[in-house]
């Protein structure tokens, strides 16, 4: 039988009582109306009134919190939102062995209202099913926004009307790094996604990435370039050399075609807009760039994320400069901060699920440094950056590029373990975690992701189960 506590990520309050609750065969899940279908991912046959585990809103507590009641006669979940009984959900999936669950009483909320994790589909395309596997993967850590990287130098992987040859050409066979990771999203593909997430409480940033990362679509439309030529395709891992035209009306025009869609397709409050490494871009240009293209965010109700280089510009306090490096500190973000907005936090040398786990290992990039399961645990978001402090974090994101990537194995090495340590930092008060707790407590899901078939990393920082 599980403890209580051995749940990631860690909850607020576990206080453990005498006896367990049995799950039988004639086991049954009642719920509030309107809750029923939250109550069914426990995956448990339901009965309209009278089951053993009950579920009820009505809790007094923000978006999310849930508490949890298990006697040996009966489970009984409370939750402020259905968002909360699913968070509560994906607690007792936890705690379930051997059809136990432990007795006693827990309270739990998140920390930060933003816990994501970003997939990189552009430089590797992921079909609408191992992105649904992906989203299965990740809501049992309570994650609860999925950034997808839709666009860079390697392939466009949104259809956008009007503009057909971005998909046709920039999608097709061939793109990718090493031209090995073609494909892309209809409409209705990722409105499939959208909507697969959306039933699991999981929202969709859709990143564009601009004004550099753009080789793709400028391939695919040479008007899209500062003299109209042609530019080869290129699926090399080079950044930094590519980008829009910042004086030129069809830079615009595009861009707002591309933002209208989008932000169409995509009920969340979020469209990431990159802004990343744009070396081919002078300072002028990107400040006449972003204040051409934020307003066009908004413009479409649209909240902007961007790589922090974007808060180098003065942002609308709306705007989310998302901090991706190594460095201690970074004066733009906080003078975002200062001027009101807030921060997701995703440090490289922390939060990159990219980066090798150690020097040799067969995936991954090593820019950043190694990044073990201790690393990637050990840390804190608010004291990452000078001027960021705990109120201006909107939360925190994990980082998966996959330029090394080639199968929906190599992505799961990448993300297990080091998704529940971020998972875990990003909801669990920081007093309540430490690295010891965590190593015990994540060896347990060795046995589990081998019977699911889910590929992990056995990192030796832990004695695995
Ligand atoms: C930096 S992180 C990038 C990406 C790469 C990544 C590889 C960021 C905003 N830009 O273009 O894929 O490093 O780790």
């Amino acid at each position: 039988m599980r403890r209580l506590d051995d749940v990631i990520p860690v909850p607020v309050s576990a206080v453990p009582a005498d006896g367990h609750f049995a799950i039988t065969p004639a086991t049954q899940v009642s719920a509030d109306p309107g809750l029923a279908w939250v109550a069914a991912f426990l995956g448990l046959p339901a009965a309209p009134s009278g089951g053993a585990i009950q579920f009820a809103l009505g809790l007094d507590g923000p978006d999310e919190s849930y508490e949890l009641d298990i006697s040996d006669s009966s489970v009984r979940v409370r939750a402020a939102t259905p968002a909360g009984a699913f968070a509560a959900v994906q607690t007792l999936r936890q705690l379930i062995s051997e059809g136990t669950l432990p007795a006693g009483h827990i309270a739990d909320r998140p920390r930060f209202a933003y816990r994501g994790v970003m997939l990189d589909v552009a430089r590797h395309f992921f079909t609408v099913d191992e992105v649904k596997a992906f989203i299965d993967a990740i809501v049992a850590f309570k994650i609860n926004h999925l950034h997808l990287h839709l666009t860079d130098d390697q392939g466009w992987r949104l259809e956008i009307p009007g503009w057909p040859r971005l998909t046709e050409v920039s999608g097709a066979s061939g793109t990718g790094v090493g031209g090995e990771g073609p494909g892309f999203y209809t409409r209705d593909h990722y409105t499939e996604i959208v909507s697969y997430a959306a039933e699991r409480f999981v929202t969709i940033v859709p990143e564009i990435d601009m004004p550099g990362h753009v080789n793709a679509a400028q391939f695919a439309y040479p008007a899209l370039t500062a003299d109209g030529n042609p530019v080869p395709q290129r699926t090399d891992t080079e950044v930094g050399y590519s980008s829009l035209v910042a004086d030129s009306e069809t830079t615009y025009a595009f861009v707002e075609d591309v933002i209208r869609e989008v932000a169409a397709l995509t009920p969340g409050p979020f469209l990431h807009i990159g802004g990343d490494e744009a070396q081919a871009t002078t300072p002028d240009d990107y400040r006449t760039f972003m204040s051409r293209v934020l307003p066009l965010v908004g413009k479409y109700g649209k909240r902007a994320v961007g790589w922090h280089e974007m808060a180098n510009v003065e942002l609308p306090e709306t705007a989310v400069p998302q901090f991706w490096r190594t460095e201690p500190a970074d004066d733009g973000t906080a003078r975002a901060v200062a001027a009101g907005s807030q921060v997701i936090m995703s440090p490289a040398d922390r939060t990159y699920l990219d980066m090798k786990y150690e020097p040799g290992f067969r995936l991954g990039l090593d820019w950043a440094g190694c990044v073990e399961l201790d690393r990637a645990y050990d840390w804190d978001p608010a004291d990452r950056l000078p001027g960021v402090p705990e109120h201006a974090l909107l939360g925190v994101e994990a980082a998966l590029w996959s330029e090394t990537l080639r199968s929906r194995a190599d992505v799961e090495t990448m993300t297990f373990p080091r998704l529940p340590a971020i998972a875990e930092i990003a909801w669990s008060p920081r007093e309540a975690r430490d690295w010891p707790s965590f190593r015990r407590r994540v060896a347990a899901y060795a046995p589990r992701w081998r019977a699911e078939g889910t590929a992990y990393h056995p990192s030796p920082t832990v004695d695995w189960e």
